[in-house]
């Protein structure tokens, strides 16, 4: 059978009302890679992988809940969808939406969206609007306009984007025969450890006896200047380099937290620098390039570990990295020092390539 995406193959497990019409575009089933390489640098002695959500149809996870988000308002005969985003819901709100044969309307803070989901939202044909200020400003204003106007919200308020976001906790119990005993990952406006959550504890639920094999503990990382859930309170200007996760307000917030608790886990920041070294550190080592803000529950990880607050020995960890390096490449070139440039001759490139 050939795969025909999330709802066709996880549909009977989601809270989707009967009439859902299925807009796909195959997402899902993203590999889960082994990362031995980087498991030893971090000290070795246990099994580490990598979701490479990166690798949905728009290049990120978010493809996961709007493949369910934007099933149901078409079922129900909504024309128009709307969000506010950092970037990624944006430009897959705007690919579901064209495939569905819906508008599409985007709200994004002025001057702090990676070139490549900008660039994804326009050529699927959303109408970009640029709102000068935040990310929690521009959701405050989408949660308005729908209130007073026919127009879908489709941010992770809505709960059908929690709805097919919980199909990766899923593939991953599915995977591995169980759940890993840690799972980290970058929390923004909380939608996503929300609904890995809940996948978890619905799948465990169907496994009787196997109860807690199928519960993981959650290790939230969020970026040191926009951490609200580790600050105890909303960040009026939150501000990192990980553009997809500056975020001061996050909506599910609340539940991101008791999510952690009853895990066992718990939500941490990391700075910047820690942010961009741990990238860096996944591309060389494992051949996987992330944008910054994906990189965040590494290195989160990582300085768990570091710390001996984290004991992995022995464990098994999966790391979501929830968004592919081309979506922000800029933060690469603009520190890169330029490559070589070389005449057109052998000599000159031996010189180059060897050193003589
Ligand atoms: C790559 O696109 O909020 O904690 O508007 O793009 O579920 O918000 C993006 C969030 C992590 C955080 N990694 O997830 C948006 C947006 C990447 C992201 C997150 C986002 P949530």
């Amino acid at each position: 059978m050939t795969y025909q995406g999330l709802i066709h193959t996880y549909g009977h497990l989601l809270d989707l009302p009967l009439h859902t019409r299925t807009v796909s575009l195959l997402e899902g089933r993203t590999p889960l890679i082994k990362a031995d390489n980087l498991a030893r640098h971090l000290g070795g002695g246990f099994e580490l992988f990598i979701k490479y959500e990166g690798l949905n149809p728009t290049g990120s996870f978010k493809d996961r809940g709007m493949t369910a988000a934007v099933s149901e308002a078409l079922g129900r005969g909504a024309t128009t969808v709307i969000c506010a985003s950092t970037g990624n819901t944006a430009a897959s709100a705007a690919a579901y939406a064209a495939r569905a044969g819906m508008k599409s309307i985007v709200l994004i803070p002025q001057g702090k969206v990676a070139a490549g989901k900008l660039a994804g939202a326009i050529a699927y044909g959303a109408q970009v609007i640029q709102i000068d200020g935040s990310f929690d400003d521009a959701l405050t204003m989408v949660v308005e306009i729908t209130n007073k106007h026919p127009i879908c919200l489709v941010n992770s308020i809505n709960p059908y984007r929690i709805e097919g976001q919980k199909t990766a906790a899923f593939e991953i119990c599915d995977e591995l025969g169980s759940a890993p005993d840690w799972l980290c990952l970058p929390v923004g406006n909380a939608g996503n450890i929300t609904a890995y959550w809940a996948g978890f504890k619905q799948y465990s639920g169907l496994q009787s006896g196997l109860k807690s094999a199928f519960l993981p503990r959650l290790l939230g990382v969020q970026a040191a200047g926009a951490a609200p859930l580790v600050v105890g309170h909303a960040v009026e200007n939150p501000e990192t380099v990980a553009t997809a996760i500056r975020i001061g307000k996050p909506a599910r917030g609340e539940q991101a937290l008791q999510a952690a608790e009853e895990s066992k886990g718990r939500i941490i920041a990391v700075s910047d620098e820690k942010i961009l070294d741990m990238q860096k550190l996944l591309a060389k080592l494992e051949g996987i390039w992330v944008e910054p803000a994906s990189a965040t529950g590494l290195a989160g990880l990582a300085e768990e570990v570091a710390g001996n607050r984290l004991k992995v020995e022995g464990l098994r960890v999966v790391a979501v990295c929830t968004g592919h390096g081309l979506k922000d490449a800029e933060i690469i070139t603009r520190e890169m020092r330029k490559p070589l440039v070389v005449p057109p001759r052998l000599e000159a490139l031996e010189e180059a390539v060897l050193g003589n």
